[in-house]
């Protein structure tokens, strides 16, 4: 009797090393460690059903041990419980595949290709047909045609990305070029916009970027003015600002134009009564404009004797950041979705 009870008590400190070697790191091992030693017909009340064998003296006793080897594997079971289940919890539901799906997200409109659009219908409108080139450019499209002699500065490897391994090969640093491509290939009457990604050797700041877009125009004709020329930029600014806008010139200088402007309209922002924007002048800067110089003619293989004609150039981040109080000009390129959503509406 002495030696079964001995035993007795060895078989719950066996079955306590049991339930600590037992695995229950997924649902299957813990449930089949619940049924091996907590269930029904578990090894636990197969011992406490042993109680019989026990003298009297150490029933008490026995009853404690077996008790303490059943809270150890309760203890075991529920902490494995709340461990899966929280994992579980972290990895989400499993999928339904009977759920409809979402809606799609809709996408928008770039704000740059929006305001781009905006100024390319405004000139359709009155008989501009959209012309486009190439952004790798030659130097005598981009510059030399443009008035723009081989000393210039703004030739400079510190103002234009040359292709390395390419000499005489760029990234153009205007859209001008189309339009000369288009003289040197089309005869007059020639009434082009010219819409495009430029590029320049600048740094990157709150106002400036090295890639950016610009739209050009150009008119060339038999007779055409400055006249002309302004009456077309007042038409666009009244379309693209609204119908109450002003416009004024200032002389200016370019290499391409002559006489050259700079064309100011009322302001987007407070409509001219003065405001941070327009620096409290009720005017601000839009595009630059002039009188196509003769030799730029010249060098497209257009008779300046016989043909007149105009050209302007606009940024369009410029415009874009005008017309939708944007005051950094990096937000059009990094692309966070918390930006661009702002201009669904539009699309
Ligand atoms: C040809 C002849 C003349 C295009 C012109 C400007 C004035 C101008 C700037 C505006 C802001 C560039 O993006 S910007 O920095 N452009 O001020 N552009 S006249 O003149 C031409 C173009 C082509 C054959």
């Amino acid at each position: 009797m002495a030696l079964e009870t001995t035993t007795l008590f060895d078989e719950a400190d066996a079955l306590s090393r049991q339930i600590d070697a037992s695995p229950v790191g997924n649902a299957a091992e813990l449930e089949a460690f619940r049924i091996q030693f907590l269930g029904t017909k578990g090894l636990l009340k197969q011992l406490f059903g042993r109680m019989g064998e026990v003298p009297a003296d150490r029933k008490r006793e026995f009853g404690q041990r077996v008790n303490a080897v059943k809270e150890l594997a309760e203890t075991k079971f529920n902490d494995a419980k709340t461990a899966l289940e929280a994992a579980s919890a972290q990895a989400g539901p499993d999928f339904d595949l009977t759920l409809p799906p979402l809606p799609p997200v809709p996408g928008s409109r770039h704000p740059i290709n929006l305001v781009r659009q905006k100024i390319v219908d405004t000139f359709a409108r009155i008989g501009y047909a959209v012309a486009e080139g190439p952004e790798v450019e030659d130097d005598w499209h981009n510059f030399t045609a443009m008035g723009t002699p081989e000393d210039h500065p703004a030739r400079d490897m510190q103002d234009t990305f040359y292709i390395a391994g390419h000499a005489n090969m760029l990234l153009r640093t205007h859209t001008s070029p189309v339009q000369a491509r288009v003289m040197e290939s089309q005869k007059p009457p020639i009434r082009i916009i010219v819409p495009g990604r430029t590029y320049r050797n600048e740094t990157i700041s709150a106002r400036a970027h090295c890639v950016f877009h610009q739209v050009e125009g150009l008119y060339v004709d038999e007779n055409v003015s400055f006249a002309d020329l302004k009456q077309t930029l007042l038409y666009f600014a009244q379309v693209m600002f609204g119908e109450k806008t002003q416009i004024r010139l200032r002389p200016s200088y370019f290499p391409f134009t002559e006489p050259s402007a700079e064309m100011d309209v009322t302001c987007l922002i407070c409509h001219g009564e003065g405001c941070p924007v327009c620096k409290h002048s009720g005017w601000v800067e839009i595009l630059g404009c002039g009188m196509v110089d003769p030799q730029v003619f010249e060098n497209c293989g257009i008779d300046p004797e016989r043909y007149t004609g105009f050209a302007f150039g606009m940024g369009i981040e410029r415009i874009a950041m005008l017309t939708y109080g944007v005051d950094d000009i990096r937000l059009f390129t990094e692309n966070d979705l918390r930006f661009l959503e702002q201009f669904k509406a539009e699309a």
